[in-house]
């Protein structure tokens, strides 16, 4: 028995892992092992026999079940102590700096034309981008056949199948924003609607998705006169100049009659944009009255109301304001794109500081 205690305490303690102490412990003191043999000879003892060596045997049986579990423990530790020498971490170690995001230019200019309409009585409208066709076409005075439906690029809305109704549509400009507030809030009503607006046409100058402001005041006493003076404010303000020179060029809007495009006297010397000087136009918006049948189609009543209406592109008043080169460059989520050309948090004019 002390042979058999020393070998299996030798041989435990040279154990090198949990596999070893399995095979030791079926060895020693499994239902076949050497301690299981040794008690199979109590049988042939005599009585006298047994009783000494039946206990010691039991012990011996429970000291190598010690020494096993002693071991597995032992390992374990190890294992662990292993794991930890190689898995640590500087807790001291002083955290990285937080860097604050920016406001994304569009974000910024949205907030600043807004602030300046704003600032002249303009309420702001938001509505859905994806619109019935008829908010987005026939209230405009865009009838099915009309060719302006096919120049405008429109993304189509996919319908299920055998569905006959006219599929919606992504929006194509702001203007279904102007028809639902003067069918919810009626005349008179100044309201601006900036937004995302969305044409299938990808190049230098344009993208499939892209963002509008569009102005509309309705009273009964409202002329293009009024218009002048409110654009040419917006711009004075917008670009921060004391004065700015407007031409307006005659053009067609099936939304507006009679309609006009805006141009702005410039400058583009040595590549600067100066606003308000030199001998350039600069086009930035769309504008004109308000066609008798769009106002019937948003339930207000031509023969006592009448007004204007505008609207220009934000992305591109952004690119002029901030000298932005490339317009694709305002969607690619490039962190140093946005980091050189974002805005503090804090940039006025916006909503929240006013102008
Ligand atoms: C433009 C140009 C001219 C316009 C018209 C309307 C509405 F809904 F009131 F009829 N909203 N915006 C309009 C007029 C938009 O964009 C170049």
């Amino acid at each position: 028995m002390d042979d058999l205690r020393d070998k299996y305490l030798g041989l435990i303690g040279e154990a090198g892992d949990e596999a070893a102490i399995e095979a030791l412990r079926v060895q020693a003191v499994g239902k076949k092992g050497e301690v299981a043999l040794k008690m199979r000879e109590l049988g042939k003892m005599t009585p006298e026999e047994r009783q000494v060596m039946g206990p010691k045997l039991n012990a011996l049986k429970d000291e190598i079940n010690s020494a096993l579990a002693a071991k597995k423990a032992a390992l374990a530790d190890a294992a662990l102590n292993e794991r930890l020498q190689a898995e640590w971490l500087d807790v001291t170690l002083p955290g990285r700096g937080r860097s604050a995001g920016t406001i994304h230019p569009i974000s910024q200019v949205t907030e600043e034309v807004t602030a300046i309409f704003a600032d002249m009585g303009f309420a702001v409208a938001e509505g859905p981008q994806i619109e019935t066709d008829w908010y987005n076409f026939d209230a405009l005075n865009i009838p099915g056949h009309h060719p302006a439906r096919a120049e405008m690029d429109t993304f189509y809305m996919a319908r299920a199948e055998g569905d006959e109704r006219p599929p919606h549509v992504l929006r194509t400009h702001t203007s279904p924003v102007q028809i639902r507030s003067m069918q919810d809030q009626g005349a008179p009503i100044r309201v601006i609607a900036p937004g995302r607006v969305y044409r299938a046409d990808y190049d230098q100058t344009h993208t499939p998705m892209f963002h509008q402001v569009e102005g509309l005041a309705i009273d009964t006493d409202i002329s293009m006169a009024n218009l002048k003076w409110v654009l040419e404010e917006f711009v004075k303000a917008y670009f921060g100049v004391d004065d700015v020179e407007l031409r307006f060029r005659a053009s067609h809007f099936p939304f507006t009659e009679p309609s006009a495009e805006v141009d702005i006297r410039c400058s583009w010397e040595g590549g600067v944009l100066k606003v308000g000087e030199g001998d350039d136009w600069l086009e930035i918006l769309g504008s004109g009255m308000v066609h008798p049948k769009v106002l019937e189609a948003a339930g207000i009543d031509p023969t006592v109301y009448q007004g204007f209406a505008f609207g220009m592109g934000i992305d591109r008043i952004a690119m002029l304001k901030y000298g932005i080169p490339d317009l694709r460059a305002f969607f690619d989520s490039d962190l140093r794109w946005l980091r050189h050309y974002g805005f503090s948090p804090l940039q006025k004019p916006n909503l929240h500081g006013g102008l």
